[in-house]
């Protein structure tokens, strides 16, 4: 089935213990949203990306939902414990995550088979 409404995805990535909560509030506004396990590059740490269907009207209301339901919080880098070169008593490096990182992309086509 062929929609006439211009599509609109957003990829987000959110921090785990965020994105039931997501997930749940987004069904108000989308039908079609997925939940994908993830891992950060950066930190290696496990997140989620969802996908989520929008159409321009409804991407204001789902940005708001992710804006309350991740939260930013303080994680730890883990140190390398097979580096070598790293100084005795070295410390964890502290890096703010989240809220969501969100990705707004137009859809060119998109159907239901
Ligand atoms: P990670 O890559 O594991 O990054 C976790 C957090 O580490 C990031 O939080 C950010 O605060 C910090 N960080 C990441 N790369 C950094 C760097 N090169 N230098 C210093 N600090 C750095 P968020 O910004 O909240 O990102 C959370 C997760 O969202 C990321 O996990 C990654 O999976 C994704 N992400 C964020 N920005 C992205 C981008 N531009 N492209 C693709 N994925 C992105």
């Amino acid at each position: 089935m062929k929609t006439k409404n211009p599509v609109t995805l957003l990829i987000a990535i959110t921090q785990r213990i965020d994105s039931d909560k997501a997930m749940d509030s987004l069904e108000e506004f989308t039908s079609t949203a997925i939940q994908l396990p993830s891992i950060g590059g950066f930190l290696g740490l496990h997140n989620d990306t969802l996908l989520i269907k929008s159409t321009r009207n409804t991407l204001n209301n789902i940005i708001n939902v992710l804006k309350k339901t991740c939260f930013r919080r303080t994680q730890y880098m883990p140190l390398n414990t097979a580096d070598v070169m790293q100084p005795a008593g070295a410390f964890p490096i502290e890096v703010e995550v989240g809220g969501a990182t969100i990705f707004i992309l137009d859809v060119e086509h998109f159907e239901e088979v």
